[in-house]
C-alpha cells in the first residue's frame, strides 16, 4: 500500500486500563539482573548464541525495510516498568544493527496468521501481520481483543529461526506487557516449544505460554521494530504473545518478520 493511504477503519471504543505493577523492591533488583544480561546479550548478538541449532558460518547484518520514522508526542511516563530497558541498551536490538547467517531469508511474507482471540479483531485483518506494511500510522495495524492473546504465523515450512523482529504501535512511547515468542513445529504448542523472547515479569501469560517468569526485558516501540533473536530455533510456527500495553488493554500490531533458513 502506497505511503500516506489509509486502510479504512472501524470505529470500536478502546478501554484504557493501566496496568499495575507488582512489588516495587521486587522489581527494582529484578530491573538490575536484566540490565546486565542485555548488556551480555548485546555483546554476543546473533551469530554467536547457542540454541537448538546453533551457526558458526558466515553471517551478514539484517536489513530490513523500515517505515517512515513518526514523531512522538507527549512524553509518556514509563518509569513504572520496572524491567524498562534503557533506549541506549535496546539500540542494539535495532534489526538492522544484528547479524544473521548469510543464507537467512525472509520467511514469513505473507504467509497465514492465526489468533487466540475468537472475536473478528476491533481494527484490521491478521493479515496485515505479514503484508509487509509498516506504516505506523492509524488504520495500519491489526487490534485484537484484551488479555493474554497470542498471534501465530504459519511459515508452510520447518525452519530454522534466526531472528524475529516486530513492529508494534509506534505512534508515542508505548510499552506492549508480557512479549513472549515461541517457536515450534506443533501449531498447538503443546510439544516442542522453544521460547526465544519472554519479558512476563509476573508470570500471568508466561503460564499460559506454559514457561516460567521471563528475563528478558520490556521495550519502547519504535520504527525499527524490535528484533528478537531466535538463536535458530526449529520449526513451522511462529507465537507471539502480548497482554495489552502501557496505555490501554488492547493487543495490536503492525508487522511481524521472521527471518531464517528452510530445513531442506
Ligand atoms: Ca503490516
Amino acid at each position: 500500500m502506497a505511503q500516506g493511504l489509509r486502510r479504512p477503519r472501524e470505529t470500536k471504543t478502546q478501554t484504557v486500563d493501566k496496568r499495575h505493577n507488582t512489588n516495587p523492591e521486587t522489581m527494582r533488583k529484578q530491573n538490575q539482573i536484566f540490565t546486565g544480561l542485555v548488556a551480555g546479550a548485546a555483546a554476543f548478538a546473533l551469530a554467536s548464541c547457542g540454541g537448538s541449532d546453533s551457526h558458526s558460518g558466515p553471517t551478514r547484518v539484517l536489513e530490513v525495510e523500515l517505515p517512515q520514522e513518526l514523531s512522538v508526542g507527549t512524553p509518556v511516563d514509563l518509569s513504572g516498568i520496572a524491567n524498562l530497558n534503557p533506549r541506549e541498551l535496546e539500540d542494539d536490538f535495532r534489526p538492522e544493527r544484528v547479524r544473521v547467517p548469510e543464507s537467512a531469508v525472509l520467511l514469513s511474507r505473507g504467509k497465514p496468521v492465526s489468533s487466540s482471540d475468537e472475536e473478528e479483531p476491533f481494527e484490521g485483518e491478521l493479515s496485515y501481520i505479514t503484508d509487509g506494511e509498516k506504516d505506523g500510522n492509524e488504520g495500519f495495524s491489526v487490534i485484537i481483543s484484551p488479555g493474554p492473546q497470542w498471534v501465530q504465523i504459519d511459515l508452510e515450512q520447518e525452519a530454522l529461526v534466526d531472528a524475529v523482529v516486530v513492529w508494534h504501535y509506534f505512534m508515542n512511547d508505548r510499552v506492549v506487557n508480557d512479549v513472549i515468542v515461541q517457536v515450534s513445529n506443533d501449531p498447538t504448542f503443546e510439544t516442542g516449544v522453544t521460547t526465544i523472547f519472554n519479558n512476563d515479569i509476573t508470570g500471568e501469560t508466561a503460564e499460559l505460554a506454559g514457561v516460567g517468569r521471563g528475563g528478558d526485558p520490556a521495550f519502547i516501540g519504535t520504527y525499527h521494530g524490535r528484533q528478537i533473536a531466535g538463536n535458530g530455533a526449529r520449526g513451522q510456527h511462529v507465537r507471539l504473545w502480548s497482554n495489552g500495553n502501557s496505555d490501554n488493554r488492547m493487543n495490536e500490531y503492525i508487522e511481524v518478520e521472521v527471518w531464517g533458513r528452510p530445513v531442506e
